[in-house]
């Protein structure tokens, strides 16, 4: 199947899964991936900034093959290098990353780009860029830790999106179990939940836990 017109498929499966060495409460990636997956995650973006280039590489070798296994996508935040060096299924840049046309040359024309928004003007650019991209990160709604730099943008800025975006997209920022509703009736079909799936006792049960909202939701 081609990846990039199957996308959806992946990507409404309700929650969107990030890594977080920082708050796994000690449990590596490689953990936290897999229990993401146990609970029903597709889509697994490997965010790691802080390991050198090399633990990167290697740890991506694993977490390609895990993710694969598991019938979901392999997506690599920033680094096209590695994306293109473990051969994952794409790529999440943010706005000040290489532009999304040079991306699209890298990368060739079956892998994914996720391009990070945070306002309206982002989105209509990311709609004029719309054959360079698949979806784009609509974020952050609330303030968080995960990032400490990024200014919220609240849920009115979503509801844009939900309204405005012309490919799919997926909310993030502050996003947990108990906020969730807000963003699903906002028109939020895919959610990132890092730190609250992370850093939950038991990823499993959280994951699960968030997809029957979201699917109770959107049904
Ligand atoms: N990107 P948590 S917000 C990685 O708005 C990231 O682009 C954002 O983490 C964006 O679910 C964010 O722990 C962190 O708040 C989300």
């Amino acid at each position: 199947m081609n990846l990039r017109a199957g996308m959806e498929s992946f990507f409404n499966t309700g929650i969107y899964g990030i890594t977080a060495e920082k708050v796994s409460n000690g449990r590596d990636n490689i953990e936290v991936v897999r229990e993401m997956l146990e609970g029903g995650i597709k889509f697994i973006q490997y965010r790691e900034k802080e390991k050198d280039a090399l633990s990167r590489y290697e740890e991506c070798l694993i977490l390609r093959d895990m993710v694969k296994q598991a019938g979901g996508v392999f997506i690599i935040d920033d680094f096209i290098d590695l994306a293109i060096a473990v051969n994952a299924d794409g790529v999440h840049i943010g706005q000040a990353d290489l532009p999304v046309h040079v991306v699209r040359k890298m990368l060739g024309s079956d892998k994914l780009i996720g391009l990070s928004t945070h306002s309206a003007e982002e989105l209509e650019r990311a709609n004029e860029l719309k054959k360079y991209i698949d979806y784009i990160g609509v974020g952050p709604i609330h303030a968080t830790p995960t990032k400490k730099d990024a200014v919220p943008v609240g849920i009115d800025y979503l509801s844009y999106a939900a309204k405005n975006a012309q490919m799919p997209f997926v909310a993030i920022g502050g996003i947990k179990e108990h906020n969730i509703d807000e963003v699903i009736s906002a028109g939020a079909k895919t959610v990132a939940v890092v730190s609250d799936v992370v850093g939950a006792e038991n990823i499993k049960r959280k994951v699960e836990k968030l997809r029957e909202k979201m699917f109770s939701g959107i049904h």
